[in-house]
């Protein structure tokens, strides 16, 4: 087949075009809602919304076929912030070359019209070992400064393994989302850290990070579960405390084999609100959904919540991408009306949102009963249920 032969300045035309459609692209709710929350229609985020001149040599001279030159394979696991009256999204970009930086993604609407910035984050480069960097969790902490936790990964130099990663939780601070300051990366008992998250709040005048510690790269091991563990001086975060686990992998649930924490957790009334990811093993490989739990006002270390099963699965066309099976979360935000904003990537290639508001995810949390563990008694709850239902029926 042959290529359409464009000139340079036509193909260079189409593609503004098209790229500017995409961002005023006008996103709609779903028809299904299951009372919990509402899937958007379409991705806010994906490799086509990159700019173009992040992607496309505009040289006609050096690029005489327009190509693009730099491609980009994947946006997802995006933190995310609600900040005067805007939404902003901290991305994870993947290039394709696989490396994945961040970049911020802004728009007055929670659910579409997100533009990128023209350069993505130039995170300090303190770490020479660093590789990839990835999945940065946005909290606005009440210190003043708006924090950045990530993970940081390095080649595991002590392994003749090639494939042989570890990671650490990389740290950065800024006022502006523009200008950034590295802090030393976060010291904890457990040789490799993912999917760390700051609380938002002093914790006992220390700052709370919830943790998950694992023993290797892709297998928690012995790790328990998300932890919180408490740091005195952000500057030197070194966790000071016991980790303790406040969400713990059980067997033959959703979180059999690894968990971990995802969005800054929400403060309602009722305690902390955790919108986490819990991951199990199957025949087909590992997959990943999103689950609740929740902590306690007063002590963020203490369970007092937990409804039973998965918030949100892979649907339809979000089953399938480079690692099909997945959602993650790593971002959500409230606004003034208490709506709430999930932003969710699906198999590691592209971020969706769904919606839904502080009083529906309160009852959700605190109304649905947790999970029995066993199916006899899961079988029991489930025909409690239909006992009291049936009074309400009409046949
Ligand atoms: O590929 C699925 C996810 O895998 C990792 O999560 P976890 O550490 O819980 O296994 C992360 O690398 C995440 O980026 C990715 O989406």
């Amino acid at each position: 087949m042959k290529l359409q032969n464009f000139s340079f300045d036509e193909a260079l035309a189409k593609a503004q075009k098209e790229y500017e459609e995409l961002i005023a692209r006008r996103n709609r709710p779903a028809d299904f809602t299951n009372g919990v929350y509402r899937r958007y229609e379409y991705p806010v985020l994906t490799p086509a919304h990159t700019p173009l001149f992040w992607r496309y040599d505009m040289d006609p001279a050096a690029n005489p076929f327009f190509m693009e030159r730099l491609g980009i394979n994947a946006v997802l696991n995006s933190g995310a912030l609600y900040m005067d009256g805007k939404y902003y999204l901290v991305a994870r970009v993947e290039g394709n070359d696989r490396k994945s930086f961040f970049a911020v993604a802004e728009s007055e609407s929670p659910v579409d019209g997100f533009r990128f910035r023209d350069y993505p984050v130039r995170l300090p480069d303190t770490c020479p070992e660093e590789t990839n960097v990835y999945d940065m969790r946005l909290t606005r902490h009440e210190d003043g400064w708006i924090y950045g936790v990530f993970c940081s990964e390095s080649h595991d130099d002590t392994s003749n393994d090639l494939s042989a990663a570890t990671a650490q939780a990389g740290i950065v601070r800024t006022k502006d989302l523009e200008n950034w300051e590295r802090l030393p990366n976060l010291i904890s008992k457990s040789p490799q850290q993912r999917n760390v998250v700051l609380h938002p709040e002093f914790v006992d005048g220390k700052y709370a990070f919830y943790t998950r510690p694992q023993d290797d790269f892709i297998s928690t091991g012995s790790g328990g579960g998300v932890c919180i563990g408490l740091v005195e001086d952000i500057t030197d975060p070194v966790i000071c405390t016991e980790e303790k686990v406040i969400s713990p992998r059980r067997y033959h649930t959703i979180t059999e084999v690894k968990n971990g924490a995802g969005a800054v957790p929400i403060k309602t009334e009722r305690g902390w609100i955790h919108i986490a990811h819990g991951v199990r093993n199957t025949a087909a490989g590992l997959r990943y959904v999103l689950y609740v739990f929740a902590t306690a006002l007063d002590d963020p270390s203490k369970l007092i919540a937990e409804p039973s099963g998965l918030f949100l699965a892979p649907h339809g066309a979000e089953r399938v991408g480079d690692v099909s099976n997945v959602v993650f979360t790593n971002g959500a935000v409230v606004n003034e009306d208490n709506e709430v904003y999930i932003y969710y990537a699906s198999s590691d290639t592209r971020l969706h949102v769904a919606s839904t508001t502080v009083e529906r995810l309160i009852d959700y949390t605190f109304g649905t009963p947790s999970d029995p563990l066993r199916s006899a008694d899961c079988v029991k709850q489930r025909c409690d249920l239909i006992a009291k239902n049936l009074k309400y029926m009409k046949r």
